[in-house]
C-alpha cells in the first residue's frame, strides 16, 4: 500500500476556537503521518483562550490578544475579533498556501469559534480565496446556550453557502467528540490521498478539487479494498454512528468515487448505488487508487435543515428557562416601604425617581451627599 498525500493538492485548514483547533490539529497529525508536503498544506489555530491553544499541536497558532475567552458568548467573540482583526488577518494570510482551498473549522455552539469563523469566511471570500468549512453540531443534551449559538451560526453560514465550497457538518449526537475528530481527520486525509493510476479512469486533481468546492453540505465515506461493495457503502452512510449530520433527502450535486481496484474488479453497482443514495448530475470515477482505499465523496447535498429545526424547537420549548434566568440576573426589585418609622430614612428622602438616569454609583453617592 502506498497511501500518501497527493503532492499537488493544496489545502489550508484554519481552526477557530477549541473544537476547530482540535479538529485541525488532528488533520495535521494525519497529514504529517502520511508524508504531507509542508509547501502544499498549512494548519492554523485561532483562539482567544491561551489554555485551549496550548493544548493543541499545530504548526501555526494565532492568539487573539487582550481577551480571556468568549465564555460561550458569541458577542464577546465578535468583539474580540473586531479589536484584533487587522493584525490577525495579516498573520493569517501569511500562513495560507497560495491557491489552496481554505477550510475553516469550528464548533457551531461555542462563543469564540462560532463567532469568528463565519466572519473570517466572509472576509476571505471577499478577498478572493476559495473557502470551505468544517463545522460541528452540538449534541441534543448540550446546554441551551450552546444550542442557541449553533442555530444562529448555522444560518450565518447558510447565507454564505452559495459563495463557498463544501461544508462538512459533523454531528456530536453520533458519538464522542474525540472519536468524531479522529474519524473526520482520517476521512479527510483519505480524500487528500486519492491518487488513481488506471487506464479505466482517474479522479484527477481538478475533479478532487471540484468535489471539495461544490457548495453546501458534503460527506465522505470510505471502505477498505475488500469491502468496496454497494451494500457496504450504503450501510456506512446510513449508520447512526456516522459522524456527519444525517442526509434528509437524496439530493446530490457532485459524486466522486475513487476505487481501490480496477473497473473490472469493481464491486460497486452504480445503478443500485444511485437508487439508494441519489443521482448526481456530475460523477467522477477513478480506479486503482494508490492508497488502496475506496473513497466516496458526496457534495452539494441539502443542508440538514430538519436537524436544525428540531434543535430550534427544543430551544423554544425551554424559552421560559431563558426568560426566568434573564429575570433573575437583570431584574431589580425595590424594597417595599413599610413605614415603620415615622420620620423617613436618608434613603427615602431621595427617591429613586428623582435621580437622573445613567449615573455611576459614585455619582449617585455624590448626589445623595448634596441633597442631604
Ligand atoms: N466534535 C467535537 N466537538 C467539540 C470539541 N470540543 C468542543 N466541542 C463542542 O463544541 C461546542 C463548544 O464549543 P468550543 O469549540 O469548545 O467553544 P469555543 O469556540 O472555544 O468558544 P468558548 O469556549 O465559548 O470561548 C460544544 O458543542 C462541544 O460539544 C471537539 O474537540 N470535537
Ligand atoms: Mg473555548
Amino acid at each position: 500500500m502506498n497511501k500518501t498525500i497527493n503532492e499537488r493538492l493544496k489545502v489550508t485548514v484554519i481552526g477557530c476556537g477549541q473544537a476547530g483547533g482540535s479538529i485541525t490539529a488532528k488533520i495535521e497529525e494525519f497529514v504529517n503521518d502520511l508524508g504531507g508536503n509542508k509547501a502544499n498544506t498549512s494548519f492554523v489555530g485561532i483562539n482567544t483562550s491561551t489554555e485551549d491553544l496550548a493544548s493543541v499541536q499545530l504548526s501555526h497558532k494565532i492568539h487573539m490578544n487582550n481577551s480571556k475567552g468568549a465564555a460561550c458568548n458569541r458577542e464577546n467573540g465578535v468583539q474580540d475579533l473586531a479589536e484584533n482583526i487587522d493584525t490577525i488577518l495579516e498573520e493569517l494570510q501569511s500562513y495560507i498556501i497560495e491557491d489552496s482551498i481554505v477550510f475553516i473549522a469550528t464548533s457551531l455552539g461555542g462563543g469564540t469559534g462560532s463567532a469568528i469563523a463565519p466572519q473570517l469566511a466572509e472576509i476571505l471570500l471577499d478577498e478572493g480565496y476559495k473557502v470551505g468549512m468544517i463545522v460541528v453540531l452540538p449534541a441534543d443534551n448540550e446546554s441551551l446556550k450552546i444550542r442557541d449559538n449553533a442555530r444562529q451560526t448555522f444560518y450565518e453560514i447558510e447565507e454564505l453557502k452559495p459563495r463557498m465550497g463544501s461544508i462538512y457538518i459533523l454531528d456530536n449526537n453520533a458519538t464522542d467528540k474525540m472519536k468524531i475528530n479522529n474519524t473526520f481527520a482520517s476521512l479527510f486525509s483519505s480524500v487528500l490521498c486519492i491518487n488513481n493510476k488506471s487506464q479505466d479512469g482517474n479522479m484527477d486533481l481538478a475533479e478532487i478539487e471540484a468535489c471539495l468546492l461544490t457548495p453546501s453540505f458534503s460527506v465522505i465515506t470510505r471502505a477498505n479494498k475488500n469491502n468496496g461493495t454497494t451494500a457496504n457503502i450504503i450501510d456506512v452512510l446510513s449508520r447512526d454512528s456516522n459522524i456527519f449530520a444525517k442526509r434528509e433527502d437524496k439530493t446530490i450535486t457532485t459524486m466522486g468515487i475513487s476505487e481501490a481496484v480496477s473497473a473490472k474488479e469493481s464491486k460497486i453497482d452504480m445503478t443500485d448505488l444511485r437508487k439508494e443514495i441519489g443521482t448526481a448530475p456530475t460523477e467522477f470515477h477513478g480506479y486503482l487508487s494508490e492508497s488502496e482505499e475506496n473513497v466516496i465523496i458526496l457534495s452539494g447535498l441539502t443542508m440538514p435543515y430538519s436537524r436544525v429545526d428540531a434543535m430550534t424547537e427544543s430551544i423554544q420549548k425551554e424559552a421560559d428557562i431563558i426568560k426566568n434566568s434573564r429575570k433573575a440576573t437583570t431584574e431589580v426589585r425595590s424594597g417595599k416601604n413599610i413605614d415603620i418609622f415615622a420620620t423617613p430614612t436618608v434613603e427615602q428622602t431621595t427617591t429613586i425617581k428623582d435621580k437622573p438616569k445613567g449615573l455611576t454609583a459614585l455619582e449617585k453617592l455624590r448626589a445623595k451627599k448634596i441633597s442631604r
